[in-house]
């Protein structure tokens, strides 16, 4: 088998209790096939980004090592999405369940379906406040358009992202 990628998943829900939704989708991205959970960061409450007329978010980001494509691997994080009854009213409206591709090795890709870095997450701090979290836990330097994490999270206002005290980073292949 070909060596495993490792790869960030953001995850994100504003609808019918975000929380245990997140936690839940924690737990069915460690079940995926051919996938292994490395880490996750701790849970974020979140402002909505886009239309404010909708409740925060709880935002949080997983890292799998996985054998899958990366197509393959955008097919199941969709099928996670329909079982949280995800459905699609409107573009970055409220969601039971957002799973987000956002790195998948050092790979870049422009298809239709699949925009590998995530198109918007250099400018998210929901996003890349739990990625600096985790890769931090994981000694695992991230590079995002050639410029290191970092540059990035500066460039960003990270006061109003709140992480919820009773969870943590974790870096071990069971939660
Ligand atoms: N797609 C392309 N690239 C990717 C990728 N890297 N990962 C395509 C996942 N999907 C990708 O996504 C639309 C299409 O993007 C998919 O069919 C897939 O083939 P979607 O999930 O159906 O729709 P969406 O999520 O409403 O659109 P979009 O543009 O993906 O929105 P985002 O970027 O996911 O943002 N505010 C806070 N605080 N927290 C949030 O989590 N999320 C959003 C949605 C807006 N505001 C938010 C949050
Ligand atoms: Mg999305």
């Amino acid at each position: 088998m070909n060596s495993a990628i490792r790869t960030f998943i953001g995850l994100g829900s504003n609808l019918e209790n975000p929380k245990a939704q997140v936690q839940q989708a924690l737990h069915e991205l460690a079940a995926l096939p051919l996938c292994q959970l490395v880490a996750h960061s701790s849970l974020y409450a979140t402002p909505p980004v886009g239309p404010q007329d909708q409740p925060d978010f709880i935002n949080a980001v997983a890292c799998l090592e996985t054998h899958l494509s990366p197509l393959a691997l955008l097919d199941q994080l969709q099928a996670l999405e329909q079982r949280h009854r995800r459905r699609r009213l409107r573009h970055w409206g409220p969601r039971t369940l957002d799973l987000d591709l956002l790195l998948y090795g050092e790979q870049t890709l422009h298809q239709p379906r699949l925009t590998i870095p995530h198109a918007h997450m250099h400018s998210r701090a929901f996003v890349l406040v739990p990625l600096d979290e985790v890769a931090t836990a994981l000694k695992q330097p991230i590079t995002l358009h050639q410029q290191p994490l970092n540059h990035w999270v500066a460039a960003l206002n990270t006061s109003d992202i709140r992480r919820l005290g009773d969870t943590g980073v974790t870096t071990t292949a069971t939660i």
